[in-house]
Protein backbone atom coordinates (compact mmCIF):
# COMPACT_ATOMS: atom_id res chain seq x y z
CA UNK A 1 0.00 0.00 0.00
CA UNK A 2 0.73 3.45 -0.46
CA UNK A 3 0.24 7.40 0.07
CA UNK A 4 -1.07 8.01 -3.00
CA UNK A 5 -2.44 11.60 -2.33
CA UNK A 6 -3.55 14.64 0.46
CA UNK A 7 -5.01 17.23 0.86
CA UNK A 8 -5.32 20.17 3.53
CA UNK A 9 -9.32 21.28 4.33
CA UNK A 10 -9.91 24.46 5.92
CA UNK A 11 -13.46 25.16 7.31
CA UNK A 12 -14.65 27.50 9.83
CA UNK A 13 -17.83 26.29 11.21
CA UNK A 14 -17.81 28.71 13.90
CA UNK A 15 -14.47 28.34 14.16
CA UNK A 16 -11.08 27.37 12.17
CA UNK A 17 -10.18 23.64 11.66
CA UNK A 18 -7.45 22.43 9.71
CA UNK A 19 -7.85 18.71 8.72
CA UNK A 20 -5.62 16.75 6.84
CA UNK A 21 -6.81 13.92 4.82
CA UNK A 22 -4.08 11.22 3.24
CA UNK A 23 -5.36 8.79 0.63
CA UNK A 24 -3.48 5.54 -0.30
CA UNK A 25 -4.24 3.86 -3.73
CA UNK A 26 -6.29 1.08 -2.13
CA UNK A 27 -8.62 3.60 -1.79
CA UNK A 28 -8.37 4.01 2.34
CA UNK A 29 -7.90 7.33 3.97
CA UNK A 30 -7.13 8.68 7.24
CA UNK A 31 -7.66 11.93 8.77
CA UNK A 32 -5.69 14.80 10.98
CA UNK A 33 -6.23 17.39 13.29
CA UNK A 34 -3.55 20.18 12.08
CA UNK A 35 -5.41 23.30 13.79
CA UNK A 36 -3.21 25.67 15.61
CA UNK A 37 -5.29 28.33 17.20
CA UNK A 38 -4.84 31.91 15.49
CA UNK A 39 -2.15 31.09 13.53
CA UNK A 40 -4.26 27.91 11.28
CA UNK A 41 -2.50 29.20 8.20
CA UNK A 42 1.37 28.98 8.89
CA UNK A 43 0.77 24.68 9.62
CA UNK A 44 -1.46 24.62 6.59
CA UNK A 45 1.46 25.74 4.46
CA UNK A 46 4.01 23.35 6.26
CA UNK A 47 1.76 20.88 5.33
CA UNK A 48 1.09 21.74 1.56
CA UNK A 49 4.48 23.05 1.05
CA UNK A 50 6.96 21.14 2.76
CA UNK A 51 5.17 17.79 4.15
CA UNK A 52 2.68 16.42 1.78
CA UNK A 53 5.37 16.25 -1.70
CA UNK A 54 7.70 14.05 1.06
CA UNK A 55 4.49 11.49 1.88
CA UNK A 56 3.54 10.31 -1.42
CA UNK A 57 4.52 7.25 -2.82
CA UNK A 58 5.25 6.37 1.50
CA UNK A 59 4.11 3.03 2.65
CA UNK A 60 1.47 4.32 5.31
CA UNK A 61 2.08 1.08 7.34
CA UNK A 62 5.23 2.58 8.97
CA UNK A 63 4.02 5.34 10.93
CA UNK A 64 6.93 5.54 12.89
CA UNK A 65 9.72 6.18 10.30
CA UNK A 66 7.44 8.58 8.92
CA UNK A 67 7.14 10.62 12.47
CA UNK A 68 11.38 9.83 12.59
CA UNK A 69 11.48 11.16 8.75
CA UNK A 70 9.19 14.31 9.21
CA UNK A 71 10.77 14.68 12.76
CA UNK A 72 14.80 14.20 12.58
CA UNK A 73 14.48 14.72 8.58
CA UNK A 74 13.45 18.15 9.14
CA UNK A 75 16.98 19.67 11.04
CA UNK A 76 14.88 21.79 12.51
CA UNK A 77 13.23 20.50 15.22
CA UNK A 78 10.05 20.81 17.67
CA UNK A 79 7.89 23.69 17.69
CA UNK A 80 4.11 24.52 17.87
CA UNK A 81 4.08 24.21 13.83
CA UNK A 82 6.66 21.59 12.95
CA UNK A 83 4.65 19.58 15.90
CA UNK A 84 1.25 20.06 14.39
CA UNK A 85 2.03 19.21 11.18
CA UNK A 86 4.01 16.60 12.00
CA UNK A 87 0.74 15.66 14.23
CA UNK A 88 -1.62 15.79 11.71
CA UNK A 89 0.25 13.20 9.56
CA UNK A 90 0.60 11.07 12.79
CA UNK A 91 -3.33 11.12 13.21
CA UNK A 92 -4.38 10.19 10.17
CA UNK A 93 -1.71 7.08 9.70
CA UNK A 94 -2.96 5.81 12.68
CA UNK A 95 -6.31 6.42 11.29
CA UNK A 96 -5.48 4.09 8.62
CA UNK A 97 -3.92 1.75 10.12
CA UNK A 98 -7.38 1.14 12.22
CA UNK A 99 -9.34 1.08 9.04
CA UNK A 100 -6.94 -0.83 7.21
CA UNK A 101 -6.82 -3.81 10.15
CA UNK A 102 -10.81 -3.12 10.87
CA UNK A 103 -10.46 -2.41 14.15
CA UNK A 104 -10.45 0.91 16.77
CA UNK A 105 -7.59 2.83 17.38
CA UNK A 106 -7.75 1.72 20.87
CA UNK A 107 -7.07 -1.60 19.97
CA UNK A 108 -3.45 -1.11 18.67
CA UNK A 109 -2.62 1.21 21.34
CA UNK A 110 -2.82 -2.13 23.78
CA UNK A 111 -6.97 -2.27 24.04
CA UNK A 112 -9.20 -1.38 26.24
CA UNK A 113 -7.55 -0.37 29.80
CA UNK A 114 -10.55 1.38 31.77
CA UNK A 115 -14.53 0.88 30.14
CA UNK A 116 -14.81 4.44 30.04
CA UNK A 117 -12.91 7.74 29.69
CA UNK A 118 -13.65 10.53 32.85
CA UNK A 119 -14.12 13.87 31.47
CA UNK A 120 -14.41 17.69 32.72
CA UNK A 121 -16.81 20.12 32.60
CA UNK A 122 -15.93 23.48 32.25
CA UNK A 123 -18.67 25.97 34.16
CA UNK A 124 -18.43 29.44 34.55
CA UNK A 125 -20.29 32.68 35.94
CA UNK A 126 -19.88 36.58 36.43
CA UNK A 127 -19.77 36.06 40.11
CA UNK A 128 -19.18 33.27 43.07
CA UNK A 129 -22.89 32.53 42.93
CA UNK A 130 -23.26 32.25 39.20
CA UNK A 131 -20.73 29.78 39.35
CA UNK A 132 -21.28 27.73 41.93
CA UNK A 133 -24.84 27.34 40.34
CA UNK A 134 -23.34 26.67 36.84
CA UNK A 135 -20.96 23.71 38.52
CA UNK A 136 -24.54 22.89 40.03
CA UNK A 137 -25.48 22.73 36.73
CA UNK A 138 -22.88 20.55 34.90
CA UNK A 139 -23.23 18.33 38.58
CA UNK A 140 -27.03 17.71 37.47
CA UNK A 141 -25.56 16.54 33.87
CA UNK A 142 -24.06 13.83 35.45
CA UNK A 143 -20.57 14.93 35.45
CA UNK A 144 -18.59 13.59 38.07
CA UNK A 145 -15.60 16.56 37.34
CA UNK A 146 -15.72 20.57 36.73
CA UNK A 147 -13.58 23.35 35.90
CA UNK A 148 -14.57 26.50 37.55
CA UNK A 149 -13.81 29.60 36.45
CA UNK A 150 -15.33 32.95 37.92
CA UNK A 151 -15.23 36.42 37.23
CA UNK A 152 -13.39 38.96 39.38
CA UNK A 153 -14.11 42.23 41.37
CA UNK A 154 -12.93 44.82 39.36
CA UNK A 155 -11.15 43.11 36.37
CA UNK A 156 -13.42 43.49 33.09
CA UNK A 157 -12.99 40.44 31.63
CA UNK A 158 -11.47 37.29 32.62
CA UNK A 159 -10.29 33.87 31.52
CA UNK A 160 -12.47 31.40 31.17
CA UNK A 161 -16.05 33.78 31.96
CA UNK A 162 -18.14 34.35 28.56
CA UNK A 163 -20.92 36.23 28.07
CA UNK A 164 -23.06 33.13 26.74
CA UNK A 165 -22.00 30.60 29.76
CA UNK A 166 -22.66 27.66 27.59
CA UNK A 167 -19.63 28.04 24.59
CA UNK A 168 -16.77 30.00 26.15
CA UNK A 169 -14.78 30.50 23.05
CA UNK A 170 -11.59 32.50 23.49
CA UNK A 171 -10.70 33.21 19.35
CA UNK A 172 -12.28 36.27 18.26
CA UNK A 173 -12.46 37.59 14.55
CA UNK A 174 -10.77 40.43 13.37
CA UNK A 175 -7.14 41.32 15.54
CA UNK A 176 -6.80 40.48 18.93
CA UNK A 177 -8.81 41.63 21.37
CA UNK A 178 -7.36 43.05 24.70
CA UNK A 179 -7.75 42.13 28.29
CA UNK A 180 -6.58 43.58 31.58
CA UNK A 181 -5.55 41.65 33.99
CA UNK A 182 -5.08 41.79 38.04
CA UNK A 183 -2.86 39.16 40.18
CA UNK A 184 -3.72 40.70 43.70
CA UNK A 185 -7.91 40.94 42.33
CA UNK A 186 -7.71 37.24 41.79
CA UNK A 187 -5.61 35.83 44.06
CA UNK A 188 -7.88 37.66 47.18
CA UNK A 189 -11.45 36.33 45.31
CA UNK A 190 -10.31 32.79 44.18
CA UNK A 191 -10.21 30.61 47.11
CA UNK A 192 -13.82 31.88 48.15
CA UNK A 193 -15.55 30.62 44.83
CA UNK A 194 -13.76 27.18 45.85
CA UNK A 195 -15.34 27.25 49.77
CA UNK A 196 -18.30 28.07 48.10
CA UNK A 197 -18.42 24.98 46.09
CA UNK A 198 -17.34 22.52 48.85
CA UNK A 199 -19.87 23.71 51.23
CA UNK A 200 -22.79 23.66 48.50
CA UNK A 201 -21.56 20.23 46.70
CA UNK A 202 -19.78 17.99 49.49
CA UNK A 203 -16.44 16.12 48.98
CA UNK A 204 -17.39 13.92 46.96
CA UNK A 205 -17.27 16.13 42.89
CA UNK A 206 -13.62 16.59 41.68
CA UNK A 207 -13.24 20.38 40.79
CA UNK A 208 -10.35 21.61 38.74
CA UNK A 209 -9.23 25.71 37.78
CA UNK A 210 -7.27 26.81 34.89
CA UNK A 211 -4.61 30.00 36.41
CA UNK A 212 -4.29 30.41 32.83
CA UNK A 213 -0.01 31.26 33.47
CA UNK A 214 -1.02 34.20 34.92
CA UNK A 215 1.06 33.58 38.46
CA UNK A 216 4.74 33.84 39.09
CA UNK A 217 5.70 30.69 41.32
CA UNK A 218 5.54 32.01 44.84
CA UNK A 219 1.69 33.34 43.94
CA UNK A 220 0.96 29.95 42.45
CA UNK A 221 2.59 28.59 45.25
CA UNK A 222 0.36 30.55 47.71
CA UNK A 223 -2.80 29.93 46.19
CA UNK A 224 -2.40 26.14 46.00
CA UNK A 225 -1.76 25.92 49.63
CA UNK A 226 -5.28 28.35 50.55
CA UNK A 227 -7.01 26.01 48.30
CA UNK A 228 -5.75 22.77 49.55
CA UNK A 229 -8.48 22.84 52.39
CA UNK A 230 -11.07 22.26 49.22
CA UNK A 231 -8.47 19.62 47.86
CA UNK A 232 -9.17 20.41 44.31
CA UNK A 233 -8.31 17.86 41.53
CA UNK A 234 -5.50 19.93 39.91
CA UNK A 235 -4.48 23.84 39.03
CA UNK A 236 -3.74 23.81 35.88
CA UNK A 237 -1.23 26.20 33.99
CA UNK A 238 -0.55 28.43 37.36
CA UNK A 239 2.97 29.94 35.99
CA UNK A 240 3.99 29.71 32.22
CA UNK A 241 6.27 26.87 32.13
CA UNK A 242 9.13 27.33 29.88
CA UNK A 243 11.55 27.68 33.28
CA UNK A 244 10.79 24.00 34.32
CA UNK A 245 12.91 24.59 37.20
CA UNK A 246 10.51 27.18 38.45
CA UNK A 247 7.98 24.32 39.76
CA UNK A 248 10.52 23.33 42.71
CA UNK A 249 9.35 26.36 44.14
CA UNK A 250 5.56 25.42 43.75
CA UNK A 251 5.85 22.25 45.08
CA UNK A 252 7.62 23.38 48.39
CA UNK A 253 4.19 25.15 49.17
CA UNK A 254 1.57 23.39 48.24
CA UNK A 255 0.10 19.88 47.99
CA UNK A 256 -2.72 20.89 45.79
CA UNK A 257 -1.27 18.71 42.64
CA UNK A 258 -0.60 20.50 39.91
CA UNK A 259 -0.96 20.19 35.68
CA UNK A 260 0.63 21.46 33.19
CA UNK A 261 1.48 21.19 29.22
CA UNK A 262 -1.58 22.54 26.82
CA UNK A 263 1.25 24.52 24.88
CA UNK A 264 3.79 21.89 25.41
CA UNK A 265 4.50 19.82 21.45
CA UNK A 266 7.29 17.98 22.56
CA UNK A 267 8.57 15.64 25.37
CA UNK A 268 11.90 18.26 25.81
CA UNK A 269 9.51 20.78 27.62
CA UNK A 270 8.52 18.68 30.01
CA UNK A 271 11.65 16.49 30.91
CA UNK A 272 12.38 17.67 34.63
CA UNK A 273 8.79 18.30 35.15
CA UNK A 274 8.02 15.00 34.95
CA UNK A 275 11.70 13.29 36.20
CA UNK A 276 11.39 15.22 39.49
CA UNK A 277 7.62 14.98 40.07
CA UNK A 278 7.38 18.54 39.70
CA UNK A 279 3.62 18.11 38.21
CA UNK A 280 0.74 15.93 38.54
CA UNK A 281 -0.65 15.74 35.50
CA UNK A 282 0.35 16.24 31.95
CA UNK A 283 -1.77 18.16 29.83
CA UNK A 284 -0.04 17.94 26.29
CA UNK A 285 -2.78 17.16 23.54
CA UNK A 286 -2.40 14.65 20.72
CA UNK A 287 -2.65 17.58 18.14
CA UNK A 288 0.09 19.41 19.83
CA UNK A 289 2.53 17.04 21.07
CA UNK A 290 3.19 15.26 17.66
CA UNK A 291 0.18 12.77 17.27
CA UNK A 292 0.29 9.42 18.72
CA UNK A 293 3.10 8.25 18.18
CA UNK A 294 5.27 11.10 20.11
CA UNK A 295 2.32 11.30 22.98
CA UNK A 296 2.94 7.33 23.55
CA UNK A 297 6.10 8.26 24.73
CA UNK A 298 5.81 11.23 26.50
CA UNK A 299 2.64 8.87 28.61
CA UNK A 300 4.99 6.05 28.80
CA UNK A 301 8.03 8.51 30.12
CA UNK A 302 5.13 10.03 32.47
CA UNK A 303 3.96 6.63 33.71
CA UNK A 304 7.62 6.11 35.37
CA UNK A 305 7.28 8.92 37.60
CA UNK A 306 3.49 9.09 38.87
CA UNK A 307 2.63 10.99 36.10
CA UNK A 308 -0.55 11.02 34.59
CA UNK A 309 -2.26 12.11 31.54
CA UNK A 310 -4.87 15.09 31.52
CA UNK A 311 -5.17 16.07 27.85
CA UNK A 312 -5.93 19.76 26.60
CA UNK A 313 -9.84 19.42 24.92
CA UNK A 314 -10.84 22.98 24.57
CA UNK A 315 -12.88 23.61 21.23
CA UNK A 316 -9.86 24.61 19.11
CA UNK A 317 -8.73 20.88 18.95
CA UNK A 318 -10.97 19.56 15.96
CA UNK A 319 -12.85 16.41 16.64
CA UNK A 320 -10.10 14.72 15.11
CA UNK A 321 -8.14 14.78 18.04
CA UNK A 322 -11.00 14.39 20.66
CA UNK A 323 -11.25 11.15 18.81
CA UNK A 324 -7.64 10.42 18.87
CA UNK A 325 -7.35 11.55 22.83
CA UNK A 326 -10.14 8.86 23.47
CA UNK A 327 -8.50 6.10 22.13
CA UNK A 328 -6.02 6.86 23.68
CA UNK A 329 -7.10 7.84 26.98
CA UNK A 330 -8.98 4.51 27.15
CA UNK A 331 -5.72 2.87 26.57
CA UNK A 332 -2.68 4.25 28.46
CA UNK A 333 -2.96 2.87 32.31
CA UNK A 334 -1.84 6.26 33.59
CA UNK A 335 -5.04 7.91 32.43
CA UNK A 336 -6.08 10.89 35.11
CA UNK A 337 -8.82 13.29 33.09
CA UNK A 338 -10.33 14.00 29.85
CA UNK A 339 -11.14 17.82 29.14
CA UNK A 340 -14.48 17.66 27.74
CA UNK A 341 -15.43 21.31 25.89
CA UNK A 342 -18.32 20.38 23.54
CA UNK A 343 -18.57 21.79 20.00
CA UNK A 344 -21.21 24.07 18.83
CA UNK A 345 -23.36 22.15 17.36
CA UNK A 346 -22.70 23.62 13.77
CA UNK A 347 -19.79 21.50 13.83
CA UNK A 348 -21.56 18.38 13.18
CA UNK A 349 -22.71 19.71 10.07
CA UNK A 350 -19.26 19.26 8.57
CA UNK A 351 -17.38 16.34 11.08
CA UNK A 352 -19.61 13.25 11.91
CA UNK A 353 -17.43 11.34 15.21
CA UNK A 354 -18.21 7.88 16.48
CA UNK A 355 -17.16 8.88 20.26
CA UNK A 356 -20.35 9.65 22.76
CA UNK A 357 -20.90 10.96 26.33
CA UNK A 358 -22.84 9.31 29.21
CA UNK A 359 -22.91 9.99 32.68
CA UNK A 360 -19.90 11.87 33.12
CA UNK A 361 -17.59 9.56 31.05
CA UNK A 362 -16.66 9.40 27.48
CA UNK A 363 -16.55 6.75 24.83
CA UNK A 364 -14.46 6.24 21.38
CA UNK A 365 -16.81 3.99 19.90
CA UNK A 366 -16.10 1.29 17.91
CA UNK A 367 -15.69 2.40 14.52
CA UNK A 368 -12.26 1.46 12.62
CA UNK A 369 -9.72 3.67 12.89
CA UNK A 370 -10.36 6.67 14.78
CA UNK A 371 -14.34 7.13 13.57
CA UNK A 372 -14.63 10.99 12.64
CA UNK A 373 -15.00 11.82 9.45
CA UNK A 374 -15.44 15.14 7.04
CA UNK A 375 -18.05 16.32 4.21
CA UNK A 376 -15.55 18.15 2.27
CA UNK A 377 -18.47 20.08 0.33
CA UNK A 378 -20.37 21.23 3.78
CA UNK A 379 -16.74 22.09 4.69
CA UNK A 380 -17.08 24.75 1.44
CA UNK A 381 -19.41 26.01 2.96
CA UNK A 382 -17.96 27.81 6.34
CA UNK A 383 -14.53 29.64 4.46
CA UNK A 384 -11.88 30.46 6.96
CA UNK A 385 -11.78 33.41 9.18
CA UNK A 386 -9.31 35.34 10.45
CA UNK A 387 -9.34 34.50 14.47
CA UNK A 388 -6.51 35.80 17.41
CA UNK A 389 -6.85 34.72 21.07
CA UNK A 390 -6.67 37.63 23.12
CA UNK A 391 -3.70 39.46 24.18
CA UNK A 392 -3.17 40.73 28.19
CA UNK A 393 -2.30 43.63 30.09
CA UNK A 394 -1.75 44.47 33.81
CA UNK A 395 -3.58 47.26 35.11
CA UNK A 396 -0.56 50.25 34.45
CA UNK A 397 -0.73 49.26 30.51
CA UNK A 398 2.32 46.29 30.89
CA UNK A 399 2.44 43.28 28.09
CA UNK A 400 1.15 40.18 30.34
CA UNK A 401 0.66 36.43 29.64
CA UNK A 402 -3.03 35.72 28.44
C1 LIG B 1 -7.49 26.29 27.90
C2 LIG B 1 -7.96 26.77 26.60
O1 LIG B 1 -8.99 24.53 27.86
C3 LIG B 1 -8.08 25.06 28.46
O2 LIG B 1 -7.61 24.66 29.49
O3 LIG B 1 -6.48 26.85 28.57
O4 LIG B 1 -9.15 27.47 26.76
C4 LIG B 1 -6.96 27.63 25.83
O5 LIG B 1 -7.01 28.94 26.25
C5 LIG B 1 -7.28 27.54 24.36
O6 LIG B 1 -7.29 26.20 23.98
C6 LIG B 1 -6.30 28.34 23.53
O7 LIG B 1 -6.43 28.05 22.20
MG1 LIG C 1 -5.83 25.54 30.07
Amino acid sequence: MKIEKANVIVTCPGRNFVTLKIYTDEGVYGLGDATLNGREKSVVSYLEDHVIPCLIGRDPANIEDIWQYLYKGAYWRRGPVTMSAIAAVDMALWDIKGKVLDTPVYNLLGGKSRQGVMVYAHANGSDIEETVDEVGRYLDKGYRAVRAQCGIPGVESVYGVSKNKESYEPAKKGLPPEDTWSTEKYLNHIPKLFEQLRDTYGDDPHFLHDCHHRLTPIEAGRVGKELEPFHLFWIEDCTPAELQESFRIIRQHTTTPLAVGEVFNSIWDAQLLISEMLIDYIRTSIVRGGGISHMKKIASFAEIYHVKTGFHGATDLSPVTMAAALHFDLSVNNFGIQERMPHQEIVSDVFSTAYSFDSGFMYPGDEPGLGVDIDEEKAKKYPYERAYLPVNRKEDGTLFNW
